[in-house]
């Protein structure tokens, strides 16, 4: 079969250009059995989708969506629709919510997969190709008779050594300017790859929509990895790499050794970070040393609060002040650039919690601070509470887009608007109320190349923003 994987433009996320690597898993296992398939992003592309189906003949349409992005997907289905393809949804909120898009008002979606689809993708075309049932695909979601029919829950990759490597190869790489829009990457007009080597995470942050990926960890081997790495680095002539796991050190010991085989098969030359953002917890001094050797630039922390009641009992982060203090020193110590993520407005927190978060960001000091409004994700414990005791006030799933400033819920005893004043707080007292700080960006050759999206950046901190209304 003829098959497009496509990721929908996204209006609520203006500096997106980074790989959807889901898509490239998929078109791998579609490949290897013998269908052809491409990668269409629209966040890259300068043709139509028009155009590009019309001359590849394609058949089925593959989206993919978290869930700021659905409505640029239902609106990608139609397309496809109207040029006469099948099409299927796939990714986060397909997971999340896969009944919705098959609901009256959405013809334009045929069917939906929900959860990891390197099996379900390949029974499912198998299915569409007569050479198997509908009812026996994993995952899928479909109408029968007006009904919507739910087939046997799609199952998680056991051993991810046993699948192939995304198909890198199909994306257009020149086109991705940055491996993290929150703050960009190393180099503008990087190479710029990224690479999963294991996934799921254990813990249960109270705001993490972690859906598809589980709640067991799956590490690929070192030696699989490594594979895929040597691909990036001395085929695909990748100039940075971005480690985009859930976790990516949580074994200890299996973080050093893949430092040790990236130094041991020379492949520390090309920098590397962590996008999502290292456990804390899992670290010791000699990781970071290892690290560093091993050609990581920059690592980002999930540290989220600095208030400790709020850490433990509301985000649940696992973590201490402590645990967060350590790892940035020895980060440091290792002469790594860090990234700080933190959250501002959980449940229960008050103006003076959140000053305990702008105080411990100033503390830590990292070169990239990100503070981010809490955003109710539905599946998480944070939607859950906050439809028991409170209100959700988005709009539209397009208000769910960490670009959307502003407050996305209330509850009792909860102030929304001290929150984005705290917020709005937080980027002015870090980026711009310490006059070395100041002086130290104003001087790096790159403040002046990213000054347009400096800009652009910064008018968001200053210009209030509009609640959205119920
Ligand atoms: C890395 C990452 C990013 C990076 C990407 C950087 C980069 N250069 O790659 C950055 C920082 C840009 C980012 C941004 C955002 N992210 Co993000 N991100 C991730 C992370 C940690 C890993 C994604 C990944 O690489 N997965 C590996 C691949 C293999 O898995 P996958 O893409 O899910 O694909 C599989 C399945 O979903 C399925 N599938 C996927 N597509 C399709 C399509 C079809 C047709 C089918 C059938 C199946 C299918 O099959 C694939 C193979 O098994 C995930 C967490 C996670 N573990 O999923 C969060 C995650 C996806 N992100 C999330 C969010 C919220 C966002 C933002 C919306 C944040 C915001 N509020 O703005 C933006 C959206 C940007 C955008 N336009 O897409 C949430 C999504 C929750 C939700 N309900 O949608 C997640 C789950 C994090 C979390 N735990 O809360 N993200
Ligand atoms: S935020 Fe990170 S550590 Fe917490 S559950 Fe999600 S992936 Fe795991």
């Amino acid at each position: 079969m003829r098959v497009l994987l496509a990721s929908p433009e996204s209006y609520v996320w203006s500096t997106r250009k980074h790989i959807p690597l889901g898509l490239g898993y998929l078109a791998s296992v579609l490949r290897e059995h013998g269908h052809a398939v491409a990668i269409y992003d629209a966040a890259i592309e300068d043709e139509q989708l028009e155009t590009v189906v019309r001359r590849g003949g394609y058949e089925l349409l593959g989206i993919t969506a978290p869930t700021p992005l659905i409505l640029d997907a239902w609106k990608m289905a139609k397309e496809g629709k109207r040029l006469g393809m099948t099409t299927v949804l796939g990714g986060p909120h397909m997971t999340l919510l896969p009944e919705e898009s098959l609901g009256p008002e959405h013809p334009e979606v045929d069917y939906a997969i929900k959860g990891e689809a390197e099996e379900s993708i390949i029974e499912f075309v198998d299915a569409l190709e007569g050479r198997g049932s509908l009812e026996d695909v994993h995952g899928l979601y479909w109408r029968r008779n007006g009904e919507i029919v739910v087939n046997q829950p799609s199952r998680l990759v056991p051993n991810l050594d046993n699948i192939a490597y995304p198909a890198h190869d199909l994306y257009k790489i020149t086109r991705y300017t940055n491996l993290q829009p929150l703050t960009d990457g190393l180099q503008r007009n990087a190479r710029a790859y990224t690479i999963v080597t294991s996934r799921g995470c254990p813990y249960k942050c109270t705001y993490c929509s972690k859906p598809i990926t589980g709640n067991t960890w799956r590490p690929r081997s070192v030696a699989n990895v490594i594979g895929e790495w040597r691909w990036l680095v001395k085929d695909l002539r990748a100039t940075e790499i971005g480690l985009t796991d859930d976790i990516w050190n949580l074994k200890l010991d299996r973080a050093k050794d893949l430092c040790r085989a990236l130094i041991d098969n020379g492949l520390n030359t090309v920098p590397w970070v962590t996008i999502h953002g290292m456990k804390v917890n899992h670290a010791d001094a000699e990781l970071f040393q290892l690290m560093k050797a091993a050609g990581c630039k920059r690592v980002g922390f999930g540290v989220e609060s600095g208030d400790p009641q709020i850490l433990r009992d509301v985000i649940k982060k696992g973590q201490t002040l402590d645990m967060v203090r350590n790892a940035f020193r020895w980060a440091h110590a290792a002469g790594l650039q860090t990234m700080g993520f933190f959250i501002f407005g959980m449940p229960h927190e008050t103006e003076e919690t959140m000053e305990k978060t702008i105080r411990f960001a100033l503390e830590l000091d990292p070169d990239l601070a990100t503070f981010m409004l809490a955003t109710p994700y539905p599946g998480t414990e944070l939607y859950r509470e906050i439809k028991q005791a409170g209100q959700v006030f988005a709009d539209s799933w397009e208000d769910f887009a960490i670009y959307q400033d502003k407050p996305l819920f209330s509850l009792p005893d909860y102030d929304p608007d001290v929150v984005v004043r705290k917020w709005r707080d937080a980027y002015r007292r870090f980026y711009l109320y310490r006059p070395k700080r100041v002086w130290q960006k104003v001087s790096q050759k790159s403040f002046w190349t990213e000054l347009p999206s400096t800009v652009a950046n910064a008018r968001r901190f200053f210009i209030p923003a509009k609640r959205a209304s119920s």
